[in-house]
């Protein structure tokens, strides 16, 4: 049986309609978004095992209908089962959070997106040009932290896990380092430029993160998986135990499920799941959030890299994939969790992919396929997918791992 087709009701010709019409920068969607393949998720999941990751899991929700692939462990003590409902730690994912709370400030005309960022600041960045945009664009120069903090990967963990910062001593420690940059000059991604935001956010409202988070998000959208606890070190309910990989690869993973986040907050400190960080970003781009004119600032995408497959808007990366189609999200990486988390320019398919590993490149790079595999349906290549077939296909071997909702 091909899984990959099971029960998919894509509307092609209507979701062309709403790509067409829901944003500019997807004047090269292709015609029809191809099914996607579930088929194609496992065996990246699967390569993500063999690189290194106790586990993964990935969902998809794609025409009202949702997909759950999971393999391997969420638990390694335990030997507990991975699947698609864990709540896991969603670092970077988390900026794309604090970027609707910034928008939906622009629109309340409390926060010009092209004013200083010293403006909103109770203690001033050492350079007056750099804007608000600049920061949620990753133009600001300032130095991430995170490079001097994570240098020795394990060490570095462990001296910050229980720590709790202010945003003040985050941000003092980029200022004692030069900028990289003028301001506005180039694209140089850092936490730091989060940071700043979430103490811009707090100082003009007088309003803890948290509660905007919740208020402006988690309860308008019901998600009910996902919180943002700072400084509380553990996650509640059904999660994946994050395992961060030492840079001496021989030496064990370390468990590194219970920290604070202090060293990310609002650049990366929420919790969550695949259902919910679908349903985000669906909401984001439909423009459930956000108001119009400031939902265009932040997909308006520039490239990153040379050949221009990646590229940032405000708080929100896009992907241009094989199939021609551009997806918008976020990835995200905290000790012992990769996370992608993507959206059609329309929201009519999602997916999240989680490894839960961290500090171990092969394994990012290839959860990263499961973009292909979910939007533009690539299949499964090499002799995995001929073994599972000359088997007499892979209904049997799917079924545990592959629930449809
Ligand atoms: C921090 C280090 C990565 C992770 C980071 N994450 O900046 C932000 C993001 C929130 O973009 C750590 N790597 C690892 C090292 C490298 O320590 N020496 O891979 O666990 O999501």
């Amino acid at each position: 049986m091909r899984l990959k087709n099971a029960g998919l009701a894509l509307a092609g010709s209507a979701m062309v309609v709403a790509l067409a019409t829901a944003s500019p920068a997807v004047a090269d969607t292709p015609p029809t978004l191809p099914d996607p393949s579930l088929t194609g998720v496992l065996a990246v999941q699967k390569q993500a095992l063999a690189a290194g990751a106790p586990g993964a899991l990935t969902r998809i929700d794609s025409g009202g209908a949702g997909y759950r692939i999971a393999v391997g462990k969420a638990d390694r003590a335990a030997g507990t089962a991975m699947d698609a409902d864990r709540r896991f730690r969603v670092g970077s994912v988390s900026k794309t959070f604090t970027a609707v709370v910034l928008m939906q400030l622009v629109t309340e005309g409390r926060v010009d997106l092209d004013a200083p960022a010293n403006d909103y600041l109770p203690r001033a960045l050492p350079d007056d040009r750099i804007t608000v945009r600049h920061l949620l664009n990753h133009r600001s120069g300032l130095w991430d932290y995170t490079n001097d903090m994570f240098q020795h990967t394990v060490p570095g963990f462990e001296a910050v896990r229980n720590k709790v910062f202010t945003y003040q001593e985050l941000i003092d420690l980029s200022v004692a380092h030069a900028t990289t940059g003028e301001p506005g000059a180039a694209y140089g991604y850092s936490n730091t430029n989060f940071v700043v935001l979430g103490r811009l956010i707090e100082h003009v409202t007088g309003v803890p993160m948290a509660t905007h988070y919740e208020q402006r998000i988690f309860e308008p959208l019901g998600l009910t998986n996902t919180s943002y606890v700072h400084p509380r070190t553990t996650l509640t309910g059904s999660h994946a135990r994050g395992y961060v990989r030492d840079d001496d690869t021989a030496l064990p993973l370390v468990d590194s499920t219970e920290q604070t986040v202090s060293w990310a907050q609002s650049a990366g400190a929420v919790i969550s799941n695949s259902e919910d960080l679908n349903r985000f970003l669906a909401a984001v781009v439909s423009g459930e959030l956000v108001a119009t004119e400031q939902l265009r600032e932040m997909m308006s995408l520039v490239p990153v890299n040379a050949d221009g497959t990646q590229s940032y808007g405000l708080g929100l990366r896009g992907r241009k994939l094989s199939c021609g189609v551009t997806v918008y999200g976020h990835t995200g990486t905290v000790q012992g969790y990769y996370t992608y988390a993507f959206t059609t320019a329309d929201g009519e398919r999602s997916m999240s992919s989680m490894a839960n590993t961290s500090n171990n490149g092969t394994v990012n790079s290839i959860l990263g396929t499961t973009l292909e595999a979910a939007f533009c349906g690539t299949e499964p290549t090499g002799t995995s997918a001929r073994a599972r077939l000359a088997d007499g296909g892979f209904a049997e071997e799917v079924a545990p791992q592959v629930v449809r909702d």
